[in-house]
C-alpha cells in the first residue's frame, strides 16, 4: 500500500498495533501521532514515556513483558540512587537514561521536543514520523478519592489505585499541534485510533483543539480499535477507570466517548457491537507480532 496513514496513539496495546502498521506499509507512509500527557520531568529530567514506548516497540528494543523500556536493562543508577537514599518510585534503566539525558539536554539548548524525536527514530532507522502530539506542555492529572495527581504519581507510585473521578489535561487548550501532525491528517487516506486507553493516552491527543478539529472535519475514515476484549483491557486501568466513572463495560461506550471523532469501530470476536456505527469484529488481541500484522491487515482493510 502507497498511502498515507495516520495512527494516534500512546501506551503499550497503541505500540502494538503502530508496530504491524509499519511493518505492513511502505517506508515513510505511516504518521503516529503520540500523546505526551504522561511527559513529566523526574530528576530534572524531561521523560516522555509513551514516545520511548514506541521507539523501543519499532527497533526491537522494547521490554515486551514489562511493557515499557528496554530488553536486557541493567539497574547500576537505580541501586546508586537507593545507596543515597534517593527517591526510587520511578525506575530508571542505565541505557534508558540516555534517551532521557540527550532529550534534557537538546530542550534546555532550545530544541523541540519533535526534532528531538525525529533524531532519535532516525537513529534507529525507522522509516515513519513519529510525532508528538504537541512541542507545549500538556499534562494528564486525574481527580481521585485522593485528591488530584499527575498521571506518572496515580499510574506508577500508587499503581492506578486511587479512585478516579475525572481526568484533565493542564495545557492542552492552549496547545498547538506539533508540526506536521495537521499535514499529516490533512494527508492521510485512512486514520487510526490505537487500542490505547481513550481517557488516558486518547483523550490527550484530542484535548489539542487543532487536532480534534482536523478529526472532525475530515472525510477520510477515522477508525478506531477498542481497547476492550471481553469487557476488560488487556493491560493497564481502563476497565478499572471505566467501572470508577460510572461507565459500563462495553463497546457502546467506547463509541460514545468518540462519537463526532470516528466513523467505525474495531472491537473483539463475540463483543458487544456499538449501536448506529459501523464495526468490525475481529480477533484483536496481539500477544505476537504475527498478531499485531494480522490486526493491522484488518484494519487497513477495513472500509467502513
Ligand atoms: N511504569 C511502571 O509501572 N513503573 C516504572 O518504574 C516505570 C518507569 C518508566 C520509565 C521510563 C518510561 O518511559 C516508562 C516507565 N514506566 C514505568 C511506564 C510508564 O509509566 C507508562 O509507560 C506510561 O506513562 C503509560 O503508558
Amino acid at each position: 500500500m502507497s498511502g498515507k496513514y495516520v495512527v494516534l496513539t500512546g501506551g503499550v496495546g497503541g505500540a502494538k498495533l503502530v508496530d504491524g502498521l509499519y511493518h505492513l506499509l511502505a517506508r515513510n507512509s505511516l504518521t503516529s501521532i503520540v500523546n505526551t500527557g504522561d511527559d513529566f520531568r523526574h530528576f530534572g529530567l524531561a521523560i516522555s514515556p509513551d514516545i520511548d514506548t514506541l521507539l523501543y516497540t519499532l527497533s526491537g528494543k522494547a521490554n515486551a513483558a514489562q511493557g515499557w523500556g528496554r530488553d536486557g536493562e541493567s539497574w547500576s543508577f537505580m541501586s546508586a540512587l537507593r545507596e543515597l537514599d534517593g527517591p526510587d518510585w520511578f525506575n530508571l534503566g542505565d541505557g534508558d537514561l540516555a534517551l532521557h539525558v540527550l532529550r534534557s539536554d537538546a530542550l534546555a539548548r532550545g530544541k523541540r521536543l519533535s526534532a528531538i524525536t525525529d533524531q532519535f527514530r532516525k537513529a534507529w532507522g525507522l522509516d515513519l514520523s513519529i510525532l508528538p502530539m504537541s512541542d507545549e506542555t500538556v499534562a494528564t492529572w486525574l481527580d481521585t478519592d485522593e485528591g488530584a495527581l499527575p498521571f506518572q504519581r496515580y499510574f506508577v507510585e500508587r499503581q492506578c489505585r486511587p479512585v478516579v473521578r475525572a481526568v484533565r489535561f493542564e495545557g492542552a487548550s492552549d496547545a498547538m499541534a506539533a508540526p506536521g501532525v495537521l499535514a499529516a491528517i490533512h494527508a492521510a487516506e485512512k486514520i487510526f485510533i490505537a487500542p490505547s486507553n481513550p481517557w488516558l493516552s486518547v483523550d490527550p491527543i484530542l484535548a489539542v483543539p487543532a487536532i480534534k478539529q482536523a478529526l472532525i472535519d475530515t472525510r477520510v475514515p477515522v477508525i478506531a480499535v477498542s481497547p476492550l476484549i471481553g469487557g476488560s483491557a488487556v493491560k493497564g486501568p481502563t476497565s478499572k477507570m471505566m467501572a470508577e466513572m460510572g461507565l459500563s463495560l462495553m463497546n457502546q461506550s467506547i463509541a460514545e466517548h468518540y462519537s463526532g471523532v470516528i466513523d467505525a469501530l474495531v472491537i473483539h470476536d463475540g463483543d458487544d457491537a456499538p449501536r448506529g456505527l459501523p464495526s468490525l469484529a475481529i480477533n484483536t488481541l496481539m500477544q505476537d507480532a504475527a498478531d499485531r500484522r494480522r490486526v493491522a491487515r484488518a484494519v487497513l482493510d477495513f472500509a467502513p
